[in-house]
C-alpha cells in the first residue's frame, strides 16, 4: 500500500507503537536545537536529570529571543548557555547569529530526518521535507538524555497544491493566511499537514518554510513538504548539497482529508486583530492608517522577500506616520542584503534595522503605542504580545508591510503604483558560520556559569487522592499561553527564575491573579476553568511551571492545545475534559470545586467525579492519557519519573 511522506519518515525513527491515528508512537530523534527563552529550563532540566553528554546526533542552543540587554539577567543566561552546550555537547549559535527557525533551516535541515525545537514554530524545518515538531523544554531535556519522543500519532491531511502563485504582490504568506482563514486556529489541532500537488513546484524552500512555520498557528503537530528538486537547489546554494534525498508520497498514498488550494487564486491577505485566523482580502482594509510596520521575523526573513522589500523601498520614503522596523531572521540573510547595497536601500527610506533576533515579534523592544495600528509580517498578533495591549497587530505579508510603510495606510497592493521586484531565489547563500561554536571534546572540566537570576527547578509535590479548591479564573476559548504567561521585555529575562516569572501569571487578565493564588494555596490551592483549545500558541513550559509554582492543582476545559497539554502533564497537572460541554456553563469563578479519589479514577476509567461544593451539583470530567503520561502524573511531572527510569538502568 502507498505511503505518504509522513508514514516514511516516521516508519524508519519508530522505536515503538503503531502509525495509528491517536495511538502513542515513539520515534528516535535525529535533531534537538533549543532557543533561549525555553533553552535555559531544558538545560537546567536536562542537568537535573544527571546525564553527561547529550545523546542525539545533533543538538544546537540557540539565542535570538532575550536579546535587550538592559540588566544582568540576559547576558548572564547567554554565558550559562554557552557554557552548558560545550559542557554537554551541543552547537552554540551565539546572539547575532539570528532566530533559531531560520538559521537551522539555512545550516542544519535535512529532508527525512526528525528535529525537535523548544519552540512552536520548529515547524519551519517543514519546508525542508523534514518532520519538525515544537516541544516543552523537558520534552527536549529527555529526549537529550536518550529517550524516544512519544506523541499521539497525529491525522495526515493533503494539502494539495495547484497553480501558481501571483508574484510579487501574493506571497506564501498570503497562501498561510488564506489557510488559516480557512480551518481557524483550532484547524490543525491532532493533524500533520502534508502539503502536495502540482503547486509545491511553484514554492521555493524558503517560501515552504513560511507555510510551515504558521501551520503553528492551526494548532497542527507540523507540517511538511516534499523534497524535490527545489530542495535540492536551496541546499546547493546553501553548499549543502550532499544532505538532500529526494522525498515524495507514493502515487496511491492514503490520506484522512484531502484539502485543495489554488495558489492562483491567492490573493493579498490580512490578519486582523487579536488572532491570525481573523482573515480578510488586504483590499477590504483599504484606507486603515497605519503607525508601524514591522518586516522580519522567523516566518518572512527569507534573502529573496526582503530583497523585494528592498526594491518596494529603494527611492521611497517611510509615511511620516509611520515607523518602520526591520528585524532580518539572519546573519547570513542581513550580510547578504548589506553587501549586495539592498539594507542600505532599506536605510535610505527611513527603516530602523533591529538585530538578527525575535524583537517586536515577542514584545522585547518594539511596542506600538496606545491606540496605535502596527501590521506585522509576523506569525501572531494576540492582545498585549506586542507590549501593549491599547494597540491592534495586523498580519500581512513582507511585501504588503513595505507598501504600507510607504503609504501610511493599507491600500490594494495591485493599484499602490509602487514597484515590485519579482523575487528570484539566489543560487548561491553567503555561508559563513563563524558565530557557531562546535561541540567541544573532553567537556568534563567545562564549568557550567549560572548567574543569579537563575534558580533551581521547582517539582511539584506527589498528586493526592483528593483535591479541593477554588474557581480562582473563568475563561472563554482559545485562551493563549501569551495570556496565561506573558512574554515582554521585563517578563521574559525572568524565564529562568520561576519565584519571580509566578508573579505575573494572567497578569494581562487579572492583575493580582498570582496573589490570589498565593492566597489560595493554604485553602487547598486553585484550579483553572477553560474553553477549547485552551493554551494555544507557544510552547513555552513557563505557562504550566509556574501556575504548578502557585499552587494550581488542575485545569478543566472544553479541549486543550497540543504542547500545552503536554506541558501541563510535565509538570504534574492533570488536563481535564467536561465530559458534558454545557457543565461548563454552570461553573463560575470563585467556586469551590471537591474532586474525589484523583488517584482511582487516573488509574481506572479516567472518569472524576466533580462536585461543586458553592453551587451543590456534581458534574463529570475526564482525562484522556495515555500509559507513560498517567505514570508521569503519578510521579509528580516527568523529571522525577525520567531521573527513577535513568536510576534502573
Ligand atoms: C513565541 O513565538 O510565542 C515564542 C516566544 O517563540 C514561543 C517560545 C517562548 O515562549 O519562549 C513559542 O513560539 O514557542
Ligand atoms: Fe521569535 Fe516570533 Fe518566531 Fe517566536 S514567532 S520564534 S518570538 S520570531
Amino acid at each position: 500500500m502507498g505511503r505518504n511522506i509522513v508514514e516514511k519518515i516516521f516508519e524508519t525513527h519508530k522505536a515503538y507503537g503503531e502509525l495509528t491515528p491517536n495511538t502513542p508512537v515513539g520515534l528516535r530523534i535525529d535533531q534537538v536545537y533549543t532557543q533561549d527563552a525555553t533553552g535555559t529550563m531544558a538545560w537546567l532540566q536536562f542537568e537535573a536529570i544527571g546525564i553527561d553528554r547529550v545523546k542525539v546526533p545533533l543538538a544546537v542552543s540557540y539565542v535570538d529571543h532575550n536579546m535587550i540587554q538592559s540588566n544582568y539577567m540576559n547576558p548572564d543566561d547567554h554565558r550559562f548557555l554557552q557554557t552548558a552546550a560545550a559542557r554537554y555537547g551541543a552547537y552554540f549559535s551565539r546572539p547575532g547569529n539570528g532566530i533559531s527557525h531560520q538559521i537551522h533551516l539555512e545550516r542544519f535541515a535535512v529532508p527525512g530526518k526528525i528535529v525537535l525545537g523548544t519552540d512552536s514554530h520548529t515547524p519551519t524545518g517543514g519546508g525542508m521535507g523534514m518532520i519538525a515538531i515544537g516541544v516543552g523544554g523537558l520534552d527536549a531535556a529527555t529526549v537529550m538524555a536518550g529517550a524516544p519522543y512519544e506523541l499521539g500519532m497525529p491525522r495526515v491531511v493533503l494539502m494539495k497544491l495547484k497553480g501558481r502563485l501571483i508574484r510579487p504582490w501574493v506571497t506564501a504568506m498570503d497562501v498561510i493566511l488564506e489557510i488559516l482563514r480557512k480551518l481557524t486556529v483550532k484547524g490543525g489541532v491532532g493533524k500533520i499537514l502534508e502539503y502536495g500537488g502540482p503547486g509545491v513546484k511553484d514554492l521555493s524552500v524558503p517560501e515552504r518554510a513560511t507555510i510551515t512555520n504558521m501551520g503553528a498557528e492551526l494548532g497542527a503537530t507540523t507540517s511538511v513538504f516534499p523534497s524535490d528538486k527545489r530542495t535540492r537547489f536551496f541546499l546547493r546554494a546553501q553548499e549543502r548539497e550532499k544532505d538532500w534525498t529526494e522525498l515524495q508520497a507514493d502515487r496511491d498514498a492514503k490520506y484522512h482529508e484531502v484539502i485543495e488550494i489554488d495558489l492562483g487564486s491567492v490573493e493579498p491577505m490580512i490578519a486582523q486583530p487579536h488572532s491570525p485566523d481573523n482573515v480578510v482580502a488586504a483590499r477590504e482594509l483599504a484606507g486603515t492608517r497605519v503607525d508601524q510596520v514591522c518586516i522580519g521575523s522567523c516566518t518572512n526573513s527569507s534573502y529573496q522577500v526582503l530583497k523585494t522589500v528592498a526594491s518596494i523601498l529603494k527611492g521611497n520614503s517611510v509615511a511620516d506616520g509611520v515607523s518602520l522596523l526591520i528585524n532580518p531572521g539572519s546573519k547570513a540573510v542581513y550580510e547578504m542584503l548589506s553587501r549586495k547595497g539592498l539594507a542600505a536601500d532599506m536605510i535610505a527610506a527611513g527603516a530602523r534595522i533591529l538585530e538578527c533576533s525575535c524583537g517586536p515579534c515577542i514584545g522585547m523592544g518594539g511596542a506600538p503605542g496606545t491606540g496605535h495600528v502596527s501590521v506585522r509580517s509576523y506569525n501572531r498578533n494576540f492582545k498585549g504580545r506586542s507590549g501593549n495591549k491599547d494597540s491592534f497587530v495586523y498580519l500581512a505579508s513582507p511585501v504588503a508591510c513595505a507598501v504600507f510603510a510607504v503609504k501610511g495606510k493599507v491600500v490594494d497592493l495591485q493599484n499602490s503604483g509602487l514597484h515590485a521586484e519579482v523575487p528570484r531565489e539566489p543560487a548561491s547563500y553567503l555561508i559563513n558560520d563563524n558565530m557557531f561554536i562546535p561541540p567541544q571534546q573532553n567537556a568534563e572540566k567545562v564549568e557550567v556559569i549560572k548567574g543569579p537570576n537563575i534558580k533551581e527547578v521547582p517539582v511539584k509535590e506527589p498528586l493526592a487522592e483528593k483535591i479541593e479548591a477554588d474557581v480562582l479564573l473563568k475563561l472563554g476559548d482559545n485562551v493563549t499561553t501569551d495570556d496565561i504567561m506573558p512574554a515582554g521585555s521585563t517578563i521574559l529575562p525572568l524565564r529562568s527564575n520561576i519565584p519571580a516569572i509566578s508573579e505575573y501569571v494572567f497578569s494581562h487578565i487579572d492583575n493580582i491573579f498570582s496573589k490570589r493564588a498565593e492566597e489560595a494555596k493554604s485553602a487547598g490551592g486553585g484550579i483553572i476553568v477553560g474553553g477549547e483549545n485552551y493554551g494555544q500558541g507557544s510552547s513555552r513550559e513557563h505557562a504550566a511551571i509556574a501556575p504548578m509554582f502557585l499552587g494550581i492543582q488542575a485545569v478543566i476545559a472544553k479541549s486543550f492545545a497540543r504542547i500545552h497539554r503536554s506541558n501541563l502533564i510535565n509538570f504534574g497537572i492533570i488536563p481535564l475534559i467536561f465530559k458534558n460541554m454545557e457543565d461548563y456553563g454552570r461553573i463560575e469563578k470563585g467556586d469551590r470545586l471537591l474532586l474525589h479519589d484523583v488517584k482511582k479514577s487516573l488509574t481506572g476509567s479516567q472518569s472524576y467525579v466533580i462536585r461543586n461544593l458553592t453551587r451543590d451539583y456534581s458534574f463529570e470530567a475526564s482525562s484522556s492519557l495515555n500509559g507513560r503520561e498517567k505514570e508521569i502524573i503519578l510521579s509528580g511531572g516527568l523529571l522525577p519519573n525520567t531521573r527513577k527510569h535513568i536510576q534502573k538502568i
